[in-house]
């Protein structure tokens, strides 16, 4: 089992969400903090840890992702959050992502469909310059909705745009639907990590 060392960074980012997270324990042997999905009390939990320590299909985080899919601790119940990328096909002019979300323990995938919209409607994305919190919104950005593959558990989306300046950039999944005041959501916002981009062709 890998260990790491818990960075006043990602401690603050844990922090931060708490309340996503629930309790957080992390067990500390010989001075260093060993991740583990017992740790954790929902999967959108482990997950927002496990992007806050650089978690990615390259870096498993402790023991958080053994299959190597960029989600973290699948067995975990709600709510949950995926793995998502952004990228930019330079050559054609298009933004492009995917979405892998958690494999359900009793088969299919969670939070495929839902917005703020629609229960049932397919998840929607904002695209953003920056970082977050401090991202501005692409204007027209909308992908409504992104396309699900049940199938594979990828959420999938491509955005036209032959301009584009060089920049951070990252993609942001919106909430599904809140059942109820105050109630909680099985499938919470969540965005992929903030990603430099290339200018498109003609542009800076
Ligand atoms: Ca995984």
């Amino acid at each position: 089992m890998r260990s790491l060392r818990l960075s006043a960074a990602v401690a603050a980012f844990v922090a931060c969400f708490a309340a996503l997270a629930g309790p957080l324990r992390l067990a500390v042997v010989s001075g260093e903090t060993v991740a583990n999905c017992s740790n954790f009390e929902t999967q959108a939990g482990a997950q927002t840890y496990f992007l806050a320590a650089g978690g990615s299909p390259a870096r498993a985080v402790g023991s958080l992702d053994p299959d190597r899919d960029g989600v973290a601790c699948e067995t975990l119940p709600r709510p949950y959050a995926g793995y998502a990328t952004i990228g930019y096909n330079r050559k054609r002019g298009f933004l492009f992502g995917v979405a892998t979300m958690p494999a359900r323990a009793g088969g299919g995938y969670a939070c495929l469909y839902g917005n703020a919209a629609e229960t049932g409607g397919i998840r929607r994305v904002r695209l953003f310059r920056g970082s977050p919190g401090h991202g501005s919104r692409l204007a027209g950005d909308d992908v409504s909705p992104a396309e699900a593959e049940p199938g594979s558990g990828r959420l999938l989306w491509k955005l036209d745009r032959p301009s584009l300046p060089r920049g951070s950039y990252y993609a942001s999944f919106e909430g599904r639907y809140w059942p109820h005041p105050g109630g909680s959501s099985e499938c919470p916002a969540f965005s992929s990590r903030p990603t430099e981009l290339p200018a498109a062709r003609g542009s800076r």
